[in-house]
């Protein structure tokens, strides 16, 4: 193997591997990505690098609030890493955006300096949804522990919403206003969601602040999309293949990607539009589509797949009683419930997604997607339960799901294997208080109104709940056709 990816071997690489179309050292930094996680770097990194062909000073400098390891593994490599594209028609392209990632506990200073240059005009977040703080009205957590922190320490913020409102204090004292803020995490309505935390807690702070925030600063809502596995060894040998030099952290990706993004800045953007990025003044149905079809299935498949031993999404989208079960919520209560007239095809979409289920080239695990239910189960699949309530469509089956995911945490508590969710700690205390009565755990999983809301408090919703645990507790590969035909 010929040394490592970096701005040397770049020159050197396959003819194959597309690589950034513009001179990297000529162009300048322009965005602060908080959250350079693989789906960043899988999505908006990649339309941003392509965008710089048409111009423009938008170099990304990544800011990871935890973890120090992509910082220094990326700072090996002058910031390059691969995305390898596994699809029918698989490539690998090259990806030069960062201009360097920088990590809470060592670059404080440094990173501030980011988000208060004048050149900076873009401020994007990929965090998951916890890293919002919010509660379950979609409202900012005042008792979050790391709000309560930062509201304390200003100056010193661990929490992404925390850190934006310092930045933008000290814009504010220069009357630097010329930043959106773009959220590009699976929330509904994220970009008016993160607006609100940061006012909310820009008020708590100082009051003439949350005004100039709310009147001067945009933050879009955006719907993103594209499947981006966790990268794994596998992975790192392919690229190394593919490249002739080792990448020490590449990407992978499906051949689809999709970002839609409110027309809503307050300074300028990249040439976002001219490499597929739909504006658009209306995200809301781009955004419930996806959030309720795709995300709201991937969820169904993780939970029901991991109950019945598959590992992949292949694998359960090829399970025929899954199949068909993810069909009927699709057409009887998913799809009824979203308002997309005239924007789009709902059916052909759900069917694209099913194929891109069906992908056989990415290896898409159930355990990933099963992270941190409390905070992507009120997304994807309460609030399409809520809109059939209210509407008097059913909601039946959107309570497998939920049911699917009290026996995950169940399974999890009995197989001792780790549970990933903010509230771990509370769900495996039930799973274990109540190991040899499941009825109760889904009762006590189900009064959690941090995760249900009003929900905890309607009896047809946590019965259906219920019934289902009790059928799919039964659940194996020889009945599923039965229990989830019914
Ligand atoms: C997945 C998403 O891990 C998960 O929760 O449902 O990451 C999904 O792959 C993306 O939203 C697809 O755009």
């Amino acid at each position: 193997m010929a040394g490592k990816l970096n701005n040397s071997t770049l020159t050197q690489l396959p003819a194959a591997v597309k690589v950034p179309a513009y001179q990297r050292q000529e162009r300048s930094r322009g965005i602060v990505h908080i959250g350079p996680g693989a789906f960043h770097r899988a999505h908006q990194a990649v339309y941003t690098d392509m965008a710089m062909a048409f111009g423009g000073n938008w170099r990304i400098t990544g800011v990871s609030m935890r973890s120090a390891t992509l910082k220094h593994k990326m700072a090996e490599q002058d910031n390059l890493y691969s995305l390898v594209v596994l699809d029918n028609e698989p490539y690998v392209q090259v990806i030069g955006a960062f201009d360097s990632v920088l990590v809470l506990s060592e670059d404080r200073e440094a990173i501030m300096a980011a988000l208060t240059d004048t050149d900076t005009h873009i401020i994007s977040l990929t965090i998951t949804e916890k890293g919002y703080c919010l509660n379950s009205n979609g409202e900012l957590d005042t008792s979050h522990p790391d709000i309560m922190h930062d509201l304390a320490n200003p100056d010193e913020p661990v929490s992404a919403i925390g850190l934006i409102v310092s930045a933008l204090k000290h814009r504010f004292e220069q009357q630097l206003s010329d930043i959106t803020v773009i959220s590009c995490d699976n929330l509904a309505d994220n970009g008016k969601k993160l607006g609100k935390a940061v006012t909310q807690f820009a008020q708590k702070l100082q009051p003439g602040l949350a005004e100039w925030v709310t009147e001067n600063i945009c933050f879009p809502c955006t719907m993103v999309d594209s499947i981006t596995p966790a990268t794994d060894e596998a992975l790192i040998a392919l690229a190394a293949d593919k490249l002739g030099v080792e990448d020490a952290w590449p990407i992978q990706r499906e051949g689809f990607t999709q970002w839609v993004v409110e027309d809503s800045f307050s300074g300028p953007r990249p040439a976002w539009d001219k490499v597929g990025v739909t504006f658009t003044d209306d995200v809301a149905a781009f955004e419930n589509a996806k959030l309720r079809i795709l995300n709201g299935t991937h969820s169904t498949l993780a939970y029901t797949g991991i109950l019945l031993g598959k590992e992949t999404v292949f694998e359960a989208i090829s399970d025929s009683a899954l199949a068909s079960f993810i069909r009927r919520l699709l057409s009887e209560e998913i799809i009824p419930s979203i308002n997309a007239e005239g924007v789009m095809d709902l059916p052909a979409y759900a069917e694209d997604i099913l194929n891109r289920y069906k992908n056989r080239h990415i290896r898409h695990l159930l355990a990933q997607i099963a992270w941190d239910g409390s905070q992507k189960l009120p997304f994807r699949v309460l609030n399409t339960v809520r809109d059939n309530l209210k509407s008097g469509h059913q909601a039946k089956l959107l309570c497998v799901p939920i049911a699917a995911w009290i026996l995950f945490i169940a399974k999890r508590a009995r197989d001792e294997e780790q549970l990933v969710d903010p509230l771990a700690d509370t769900l495996s205390g039930l799973a274990q208080q109540h190991q040899q009565d499941i009825q109760a755990l889904a009762s006590a999983v189900l009064n959690l109104p941090q995760v249900f809301a009003e929900l905890s408090a309607n009896k047809w919703f946590k019965d259906t709940v219920l019934s289902y645990v009790e059928v799919l507790s039964g659940l194996t590969q020889d009945n599923a056709g039965t229990v989830l035909g019914e």
